[in-house]
């Protein structure tokens, strides 16, 4: 009986190693909606981060975007509809539904001095 228990527990204990070695670097441990999935850092000029990839069903995928410049900027999606204006020293949620593909942002004001990024949305086989 002593030893059924101890592989009992040898099995979870193995099926909590590979439950966390697969959440490694991948950020889709957000399963509650709205959280926020990602935060950007909007400067003159950029976004922190430019790229990056994400994975999983979340539904809606919701960004938040602080300004912590003195210009105003935008973070715009064409691909998704997506045009959010960012007064400086604001913060904004941005909540669109999830789809996979390579999606390009940038900021309308200024996209010509290179203020822009990509990211990725990839599913997760089951
Ligand atoms: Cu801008």
């Amino acid at each position: 009986m002593r030893r059924h228990i101890v592989s009992i527990a040898g099995l979870i204990a193995a099926i909590a190693a590979l439950v966390s070695c697969s959440d490694d670097d991948t950020p889709a441990t957000v399963s509650q909606s709205p959280a926020i999935f990602r935060h950007f850092e909007l400067t003159d000029y950029r976004f922190d981060p430019t790229t990056f990839t994400g994975f999983g069903t979340i539904d809606p995928i919701t960004f938040e975007l602080n300004n912590s410049s003195t210009n105003e900027h935008t973070f715009t999606v064409d691909a998704l509809d997506i045009d959010t204006v960012i007064p400086a020293g604001d913060t904004a949620l941005v909540s669109f539904s999830a789809e996979t593909g390579d999606f390009e942002f940038y900021c309308r004001f200024h996209k010509d001095l290179g203020m822009r990024g990509s990211f990725s949305w990839e599913a997760v086989d089951s």
